[in-house]
């Protein structure tokens, strides 16, 4: 391993005057300037006291030089924290609190509300960055070197810290260190055969793992190349299809592209690979992807906490509704959650993984980290799975409280500690429901006081103001009671039988 990431980067350049990262908007960044951005983001970084260990939290909207930015975190040592931007202030709290960031890096927009907590938190410096790559970091960064000697790592030591909501409410971030993300990147990168001749269509957001880590890491250990669209717009995607090889993206993506009627053979002809994962494809709609475009769609299966852990292959059977292999150097077994013992082959029980890929553990959650590894070092994933027939890892459902709503994850428990906070409200239960266009649909079913005017609409115009906006349920339904079992535990199995067909239209 490289020990400092950005070694790895550095050493696959081939060719300086090769477009890294283009945007929709036709800006362009070359690896040659790439290197010399990130060296002179490193300088400021340094002049404004980051130090290798420390914290560099960003919320800002997709650009290159966002990208820098997470370069030059890499070439400082500073550990980098990505933050999804519909997180609301109340969660910015929560997040700047827990990871005691050295400087905070927003949106000018958002610059004003984020600095006065982030004073309040004891957080020295707030910088800003702009879509269009101004702001007062790249201001700082202007006049100072490109020339930057990148820190020795040692592999063990944090890249990046990327928080996941937790099954008790409260997100948990995970550490991620130099070593876990090469590894993936160079696994990634060979297995699917990427190289400097690729252009990879990004639609996807680089705040978590698959935006970042599977889709630029990759590119970078490639020298390949990058358009960059802000989010899933079809006229975009169209637009810049022609140019590119590959594209990578959550199901939702496929769903979308789906029902355009511009998807068909001669679009997508020339494309080398489409990759799928952050939640469950349906067979249904891989085998209509196929069936338009004569492409099989590569499924793999991964987390935040562990980057990628199986792929289907690139040569041979990708098969609908199978996450594929463990990938070279990954682990993976199949156990009883209860007792730890393998299951016999085929048979369903929890996904457990260990490999150079996993993570050391949750940012000052020993407990926690202690709760989630066997004895042994295997990760517990939460997920249930088995293997078939071929070898294949299948994933059939979620030991863990978990929904997955277009790529994003939202932990009922959460959801239900904002609603139970609503005045009014006497307690609550948050389920997913299948919903043909975010997989799963958030759904909260609420138990009100007698008498109380709380509705559907005034309970999501408080929760607006609390959650992220991928967090909201899509429907709240105000009930009598909420069903229980013997024991007094609410049946959640009950609820989403209940309302099961809300979102088939
Ligand atoms: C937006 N909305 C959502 C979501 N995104 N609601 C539920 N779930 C979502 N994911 C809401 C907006 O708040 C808005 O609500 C309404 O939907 C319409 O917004 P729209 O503009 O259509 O949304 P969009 O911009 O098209 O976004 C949908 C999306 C996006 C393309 C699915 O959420 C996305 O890019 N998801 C990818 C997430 C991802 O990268 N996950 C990887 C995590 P309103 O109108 O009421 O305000 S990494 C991971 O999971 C592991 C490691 C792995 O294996 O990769
Ligand atoms: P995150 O914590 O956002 O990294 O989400 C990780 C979770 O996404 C995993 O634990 C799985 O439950 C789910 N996941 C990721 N990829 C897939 C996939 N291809 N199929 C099913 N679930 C997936």
């Amino acid at each position: 391993m490289p020990g400092n990431l950005f070694s790895l980067f550095r050493g696959a350049i081939v060719d300086e005057n090769k477009v890294f990262i283009r945007t929709s908007t036709g800006r362009t960044l070359t690896y040659g300037e790439m290197v010399s951005l990130s060296g002179r983001m490193a300088n400021a970084l340094v002049t404004a006291g980051v130090k290798p260990g420390d914290r560099v939290a960003v919320q800002v909207d997709k650009s290159p030089e966002a990208i820098v930015l997470y370069l030059a975190c890499l070439r400082v040592g500073a550990v980098y924290l990505p933050l999804n931007n519909a997180y609301t202030l109340a969660e910015l709290e929560y997040f700047i609190g827990d990871s005691e960031p050295k400087i905070f890096v927003a949106t000018p927009e958002r610059a004003g509300t984020i600095g006065a907590i982030a004073a309040k938190l004891g957080v020295s410096m707030l910088e800003t960055l702009a879509t269009d790559g101004t702001g007062s970091l790249t201001n700082r960064a202007r006049g100072l070197s490109p020339e930057f000697a990148d820190v020795p790592m040692k592999g063990d030591e944090l890249a990046a810290i990327l928080y996941t909501s937790g099954t008790t409410g409260r997100s948990k971030g995970a550490m991620l260190s130099h070593d876990n993300l090469a590894s993936n990147a160079i696994t990634l990168k060979d297995l699917w055969h990427f190289t400097s001749r690729d252009v990879l269509l990004h639609a996807l957001p680089i705040f978590h793992v698959h935006g970042l880590f599977v889709a630029t890491n990759v590119m970078l250990a490639a020298n390949g190349s990058m358009i960059f669209l802000p989010k899933l717009d079809p006229d975009d995607v169209f637009r810049a299809l022609p140019e590119a090889t590959a594209m990578m993206g959550v199901p939702t993506f496929y769903v979308r592209l789906l029902q355009d009627k511009r998807l068909c053979r001669e679009t997508t002809g020339h494309m080398r690979l489409f990759v799928c994962g952050s939640a469950p494809l349906l067979a249904d709609t891989h085998r209509e992807w196929s069936e338009r475009t004569g492409h099989a769609i590569l499924e793999r299966y991964g987390m935040s906490e562990t980057n990628m852990l199986t792929s289907n292959p690139y040569d041979g059977e990708r098969v609908p509704g199978a996450v594929g292999t463990p990938l070279p150097g990954v682990s993976l077994r199949v156990v009883d959650p209860e007792t730890g013992a393998g299951v016999p082959h085929g048979e369903i029980g929890m996904i457990e993984v260990k490999g150079p890929n996993v993570f050391s553990g949750y940012w000052r959650m020993p407990e926690k980290t202690k709760a989630e590894f066997r004895d042994d070092g295997f990760f517990i994933t939460g997920d249930l799975g088995r293997f078939d027939e071929r070898g294949y890892v299948c994933i059939v459902g979620r030991g863990k409280d978990l929904i997955i709503s277009g790529g994003y994850n939202v932990y009922p428990k959460e959801v239900e500690t904002e609603l139970d906070a609503i005045p009014g409200v006497i307690e609550s239960a948050v389920i997913g429901i299948p919903h043909k266009d975010f997989g799963e649909g958030v759904t909260a079913v609420v138990v009100a006081k007698a008498g109380s005017a709380l509705n559907e609409a005034s309970a999501l115009t408080l929760l607006r103001q609390r959650l992220a906006n991928f967090k909201l349920p899509k429907r709240i339904f105000f009930v009598d009671d909420l069903p229980r079992n013997t024991m007094g535990k609410v049946q959640k199995n009950v609820l989403r039988e209940t309302y099961k067909n809300i979102y088939a239209n």
